[in-house]
C-alpha cells in the first residue's frame, strides 16, 4: 500500500481554498493508502501565536477535519509537536539544504516582504526543513496539497535525493498532488490573491463554518469584470475564471463546459454561493457535534501520535545511522 502525508497549520479559520486545494483530496486518498495526517502546530509557530488561541485552534482544526471526512481509525491523525522525531529530523534536513535554497522559496518572500516592520522568525526561513522532514518521516509516496505547496514538495525531493547521495539510500522521494480543480481558489475580492486564513476576517475569503447568509453575500459581491460575457480565461478573468473553478470543484464538471451554462455574472454567482453552502453543511453539522467534546478529540490525537511515532523513530534512527550519529 502507498504511504500518503499532508499537514495543516492550525493558523487560522479554515478557508474553501483550504478545503477545496487540499482536504478533499485528502478524505479521498484515505480510501486506497496508508494516510498519515497532522496538524502542524511547530509550523504555527513561525508567526507569534497567543497559547490559549493556539491550543484553542489545534483541537478544533483536528475537529474540522474529522467533520470533513478524515476517520481517526482508518488514517493516522496527530498533532506534530506530539511527534518529537519532526525537529529531530528537521535539524539534519536543515544541514542538508542550502541558504540559497530556502531564499529562493515564494512563500518566505511574500511573508517576509508582506509587512517590512514585522518580526521575520528565523523559523519562517527554515520552515521548508520542518515540512521535508514531516514529509520524509513517514517514507511518503504522495502529498496531497494546493498549488501552492509545488515549491515545497519540489525542495522535499531535492533534500531527500541529497541526502540519499550523500549517505545512502534513506528516503523515499515523494510525489505532490494537486487537483485539477480547486488547487488555487483566489480571494474573492482580489482575484490576483490566493486565499488564505493567516489574512483574518476578509470579505474576500469563505470559511468552512461561516454562515450560509454570509456566504451567499460575499458570493454576490465577488469582483469579477466590467464585461458581461462567462468564459474561463485565468488571464484575462481572474474573478470569473475563480467562480468557475470553485463550481467545478464542487460540481466535478470541467469549468469551460460550466462556462457554456451561463450568459451573465448574477446567476453563475447564486449557484455557486448555493453549491458550496450545500457543500459546507454537512461538514458544519459534524463539527458541531463534535466540538461539544473536546477531551475525546485529544484522546483520538493523542492515539494517532503513538501510532505516528512507530514509524517516525524507524525512519528517524534510519537517518541518524546513515549520517553517522550514535544509536
Ligand atoms: P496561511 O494563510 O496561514 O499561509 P493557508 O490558508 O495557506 O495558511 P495552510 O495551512 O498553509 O493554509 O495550507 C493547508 C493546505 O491548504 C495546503 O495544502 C495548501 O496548499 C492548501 N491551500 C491553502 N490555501 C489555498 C488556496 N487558496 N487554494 C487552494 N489550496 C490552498
Ligand atoms: N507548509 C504547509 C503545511 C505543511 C505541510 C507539511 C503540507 C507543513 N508540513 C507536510 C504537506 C506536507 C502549508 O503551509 N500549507
Amino acid at each position: 500500500m502507498k504511504r500518503v502525508f499532508s499537514g495543516i497549520q492550525p493558523s487560522g479559520d479554515l478557508h474553501l481554498g483550504n478545503l477545496l486545494g487540499a482536504l478533499v483530496n485528502w478524505s479521498k486518498m484515505q480510501e486506497d493508502n496508508d494516510a498519515v495526517y497532522c496538524v502542524v502546530d511547530l509550523h504555527a509557530l513561525t508567526l507569534p501565536q497567543e497559547p490559549d488561541v493556539l491550543r484553542k485552534n489545534t483541537v478544533e482544526l483536528a475537529q474540522l477535519l474529522i467533520a470533513v471526512g478524515i476517520d481517526p481509525e482508518r488514517s493516522t491523525l496527530f498533532v506534530q509537536s506530539q511527534v518529537p522525531q519532526h525537529p529531530q529530523l528537521a535539524w539534519l534536513m536543515e544541514c542538508t539544504v542550502s541558504y540559497g535554497e530556502l531564499s529562493r522559496m515564494t512563500a518566505f518572500k511574500d511573508k517576509s516582504n508582506r509587512d517590512t516592520t514585522k518580526f521575520v522568525s528565523a523559523g519562517l526561513f527554515t520552515y521548508p526543513a520542518l515540512q521535508a522532514a514531516d514529509i520524509l518521516l513517514y517514507d511518503t509516496d504522495f502529498v496531497p496539497v494546493g498549488d501552492d505547496q509545488r515549491q515545497h514538495v519540489e525542495i522535499t525531493r531535492d533534500i531527500a535525493e541529497r541526502f540519499n547521495s550523500r549517505y545512502g539510500e534513506t528516503f523515499v522521494v515523494p510525489e505532490h498532488v494537486i487537483p485539477e480543480a480547486g488547487a488555487r481558489v483566489m480571494d474573492l475580492q482580489k482575484p490576483d490573491r490566493k486565499m488564505s486564513k493567516s489574512e483574518g476576517e476578509s470579505p474576500g475569503t469563505v470559511f468552512v463554518l461561516e454562515d450560509p447568509k454570509k456566504i451567499e453575500k460575499k458570493f454576490k459581491r465577488a469582483v469579477t469584470d466590467s464585461e458581461s460575457d462567462v468564459r474561463f480565461d485565468i488571464a484575462e478573468k481572474p474573478g470569473v475564471s475563480n467562480l468557475l473553478s470553485i463550481l467545478s470543484a464542487c460540481t466535478g464538471e470541467a469549468p469551460e463546459d460550466l462556462a457554456s451554462n451561463y450568459e451573465q455574472y448574477g446567476p453563475l454567482k447564486t449557484d455557486t454561493a448555493e453549491a458550496v453552502i450545500e457543500l459546507l453543511r454537512p461538514i458544519q453539522a459534524r463539527f458541531a457535534e463534535l466540538q461539544s467534546d473536546p477531551a475525546e478529540t485529544q484522546r483520538l490525537l493523542r492515539v494517532g501520535a503513538d501510532k505516528a511515532q512507530v514509524v517516525a523513530g524507524e525512519v528517524l534512527a534510519r537517518a541518524k545511522r546513515n549520517i553517522g550519529l550514535l544509536a
